[in-house]
Parts: structure tokens; sequence; C-alpha cells
């Protein structure tokens, strides 16, 4: 069977062809850029895993799913001879399959065995810790309520390793309404890139119905969306627009938008690329906030920052919450021949 590829429209049409026009407003001009923003560690690992893989095995490697939601990482590895599929079973038996950093479930782990693949996992370690903790929890025989968005890939792996044990709960709504068999022998756990307050509110409301609920053991919303979330925030509050780079369904990326509204950012708006930023937006505007989900390669802000340099905002202030040093290592099958570091980093 042939490989269907994620379909990408190449080469891709520039949105706007024109360069922004620097036109005056009351006051100076300025940027406010979010840090830490941008890759995270478990992105960074996926995406040399693809490329450490492509160098070792040559092209084409099979990678199910996005290796991680950017569309600009996934044409960029799409170039270098990934095949990017939706199910194990479009790869031809005895490829190279990596899967993506949002996890998989177990099943999806046995269809690729079956098949005779040679899976490399990306899985962020921090999934693999929620995954751990679905385990151990369903095995104590706990109903596990696991806040985060239905369809969503690493939902849908971490709900995989116990299906009878697991309820999705997608919003503080739903809290109100999800069925319990023995409030006695609950726990929740969390997708691990969703809004922290939201997430928050949503446990509360469990919480009032089900006063024995567990927390997880640790925090399942990880290190790198909680920072990125207190960047925005801090930004968002002197910012008159906040552009967020990242795309339409990385879900840290679009939470960052809803975070920049609540906390008082007049407009926020996610782009792809920076030619998605139309002139209108910058009407009356002092100060540009950026940011950029996990998966965004910061070569994506630097070209949005020169572009809104020839409007007028060519000073750039950071505004950095926090420092970020954290590296996992690669998947064993790769480890050895290649240092690490010095990509996509937050500054
Ligand atoms: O989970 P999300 O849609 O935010 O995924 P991204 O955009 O690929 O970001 C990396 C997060 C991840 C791989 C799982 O936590
Ligand atoms: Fe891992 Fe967090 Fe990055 Fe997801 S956002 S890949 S959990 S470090």
């Amino acid at each position: 069977m042939s490989a269907t590829a994620v379909s990408l429209p190449v080469p891709r049409i520039p949105v706007r062809r024109e360069p922004l026009r620097d036109v005056p407003v009351s006051g100076d001009k300025k940027v406010l850029l979010a840090a830490p923003r941008g890759y995270c560690a478990g992105v960074d690992r996926a995406v040399i895993t693809v490329e450490k893989a492509l160098d070792r095995y040559g092209a084409p490697v099979y990678v199910r799913k996005q290796i991680v939601h950017n569309i600009h990482v996934v044409r960029e590895l799409e170039a270098k001879g990934a095949i990017f599929v939706e199910e194990v079973d479009e790869v031809p038996e005895g490829a190279h399959v990596v899967f993506s950093a949002h996890g998989v479930s177990p099943m999806v782990v046995d269809s690729a065995a079956e098949r005779g693949l040679q899976a490399i996992d990306a899985t962020c370690p921090l999934v693999t810790k929620v995954h751990r903790e679905a385990v151990r929890f369903a095995r104590d025989d706990f109903q596990i309520l696991l806040v985060g968005h239905e369809g969503h890939e690493e939902v849908e792996g971490t709900a995989g390793e116990a299906p009878d044990n697991v309820t999705v709960v997608n919003n503080p709504e739903e809290a109100d309404t999800v069925e319990v068999d023995d409030p006695s022998k609950l726990v929740w756990l969390s997708q691990t890139t969703l809004s922290v307050d939201e997430t928050m509110e949503t446990v509360d409301r469990l919480r009032a119905r089900f006063p024995e609920l567990q927390d997880p053991p640790s925090d399942d919303i990880c290190y790198a969306t909680q920072n990125r979330q207190v960047a925005i925030k801090k930004v968002a509050e002197g910012a008159d627009l906040v552009i967020v780079v990242g795309s339409a369904n990385s879900s840290n990326s679009v939470r960052l938008v809803e975070v920049a509204l609540q906390y008082g950012a007049k407009a926020a708006y996610r782009i792809d690329y920076p030619d998605e930023v139309r002139q209108e937006w910058l009407e009356g505007v002092r100060t540009v906030g950026i940011t950029s989900g996990a998966s965004v390669p910061d070569v994506l802000v630097q070209q949005l920052m020169r572009e809104l340099a020839q409007a007028g905002y060519a000073e750039v202030e950071e505004v950095r919450t926090a420092e970020e040093d954290l590296m996992f290592s690669l998947p064993k099958e790769l480890r050895g021949d290649r240092p690490r570091g010095g990509r996509g980093s937050a500054s």
C-alpha cells in the first residue's frame, strides 16, 4: 500500500505580498517579546529525532501524525524526506516509523509491531509521565477524569492506556455533568498543554461535586506550557495587540491567544507565518506583544520582528519571566553521534 502524506499546499503562496506600512500612532512604537517562548525540550527532541533518523537510515522516514503541531516544521521535514502518515497501516512493512511528540496508545504500538515496523518513539517524556500515571491509577481501580480535549492526539494516547477507566472532561461546564461510578476512587489527570487557569476552574468544579477527588502526583500541565502562559500574561498587561506564532491545531499556541485576551491585551491573533499579519491590526497600536507556542521555531519570530520593524516597531523589550535549560536525551535507537542543543531556544 502506498503512503498518504499529510496534504500540504506546496509551494506556499504568501498571504500578504506588500510589506507592512509605517503608519504614525500617538506615542512611540514598541515590541514586548515574551520569554520563554517557542521550542520546549520535548519538541526539540522530537524534531531532532526525525532529522537524525533521516541521517541514519536515509529517506524516507515515516512519521505517524505531525511530529509536532507546526506546519512550518512539518514542511521542512517533508523537504528533507520525512513522510507524514495518519496511521501505521500506511507505512510499508519493515520501514522505520517515528511516533509523534504527543504520544500514542498501546494499540498503536502493537499495530506497528504486528506490521514489523521499526518504531522510534518521540513521545515527550513529560507526556509519557502522564501515561504512567494513568496506568498506575487504573491498576488501583480508580476512575480517571482526564481533563483535556477529546480528539487531540495526546488525549487519545493517554486515554488509550486505560480505556475502561478514563473519562475525558473537555471543559469546566462538563465538570458539572460528568458521571462518576465511585466518588471515593477518583483522580484527575490532564493533557500537558492546557490553560492552567481553565484547568483549575474545571478541577474546582469537579471537587465541589466530588470532595474526595485526588490530585495527580505532580503537575501534568508541563513546565513549558506554564512558563509560556506566565510570560504572555505579563506581556498582555501592556500590549495593545498580541501576536502568537503557532499553528491552528497547536493546543498550547491557541491557549496563548486566549490567555493574552484574558490578561488585558486589546486584541490577540494567532499566525503561522509573518505575512499573515494584516495592516489593519496595527491601526492605533503602540505596543505589540509577541510570543510563540512550544512547537514553533524561533526563526519565524525573528522574521515577524523584521517585518514589524519595517512598520516602525523597531524597539524591542524582552519580558522574561523564567529561565529554561531542560533537555531530554534522544530515543535510545538514535543516541550517540550528534551533539544536542543550540536550536530553537527561548532566548
Ligand atoms: O499539544 P499541542 O497541540 O500544544 O502540541 P504542539 O503544538 O505540537 O506542542 C508540543 C506539545 C506536545 C508535543 C505535547 O505536549
Ligand atoms: Fe513535552 Fe511540555 Fe513540550 Fe509537550 S509542551 S512536548 S509536554 S515539554
